[in-house]
């Protein structure tokens, strides 16, 4: 059975949780604290960074490396697209989310929010939650107007460009940085994927002292 390190806020790991239930990887759950830097873990990941997955003497690291592995060794549920140019676009989205989201919206909530204020009990900056709110707001702009050309983040058909939008704006979702009034498309798309079994685990879950706003798992938010 694989084994996965993963931060339940972490939205890497979330996303790699989410393309592992999508294409039936069964694994169980080590919740690991990566500001913590325990030994035992950066001896597993030298980056010292969630997701890691191991089974027996493999050792997977790095979000966008393991999802490739899988798309390499299980022909099942293909997630990229099924053409070269498909996957391009697939693999533009998940480095726009995974850059682009992540830094200007998923890390500054992530280190006011969850770690200066749950973990340091301290003062979140107000100016930087703002200003990671406006970029929020650019994000969703830009997910309407992608899903008034198409049926789903990437394209035609549900892959990984879902599975990494999903990741990181639920973990923007669950520290109150998104507002969706006004973003139609980005919320019809977001409440069906809240609708699936292989997503509403993560939804689920809650970090202790730092509960979600109301909407974060209701359907018609
Ligand atoms: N490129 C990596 C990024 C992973 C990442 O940044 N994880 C964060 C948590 S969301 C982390 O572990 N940060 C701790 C650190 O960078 O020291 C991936 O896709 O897996």
């Amino acid at each position: 059975m694989w084994r996965l390190y993963h931060f339940m806020l972490c939205p890497f790991s979330r996303k790699l949780r989410f393309a592992l239930a999508v294409k039936g990887v069964t694994h169980e759950l080590v919740q690991e604290r990566p500001w913590e830097k325990r030994p035992e873990f950066t001896a597993l990941n030298p980056a010292g960074q969630t997701p890691v997955l191991c089974r027996d003497d493999l050792v997977l690291c790095d979000s966008a490396a393991i999802t490739e592995h899988f798309e390499e060794v299980l022909d099942r549920t293909p997630l990229l697209g099924a053409t070269p140019e498909a996957r391009a676009e697939t693999r533009r989205l998940v480095a726009w989310f995974d850059q682009k989201f992540y830094a200007e919206v998923g890390a500054p909530l992530l280190a006011e929010r969850m770690y200066k204020r749950a973990v340091l009990k301290g003062v979140p900056d107000g100016g930087i939650i703002r200003q990671a709110g406006r970029m929020a707001d650019m994000h969703l702009d830009y997910i309407d107007f992608l899903l008034e050309g198409r049926a789903w983040i990437g394209g035609g058909q549900f892959g990984l460009a879902d599975i990494a939008a999903a990741a990181h704006l639920s973990v923007a979702d669950y520290l109150s940085g998104l507002e969706w009034d006004g973003h139609d498309p980005a919320k019809t798309w977001y409440s069906a994927i809240k609708s699936r079994p292989t997503f509403r685990p993560l939804l689920a879950e809650r970090l202790e002292g730092l509960p979600p706003p109301a909407h974060y798992d209701k359907l018609d938010f």
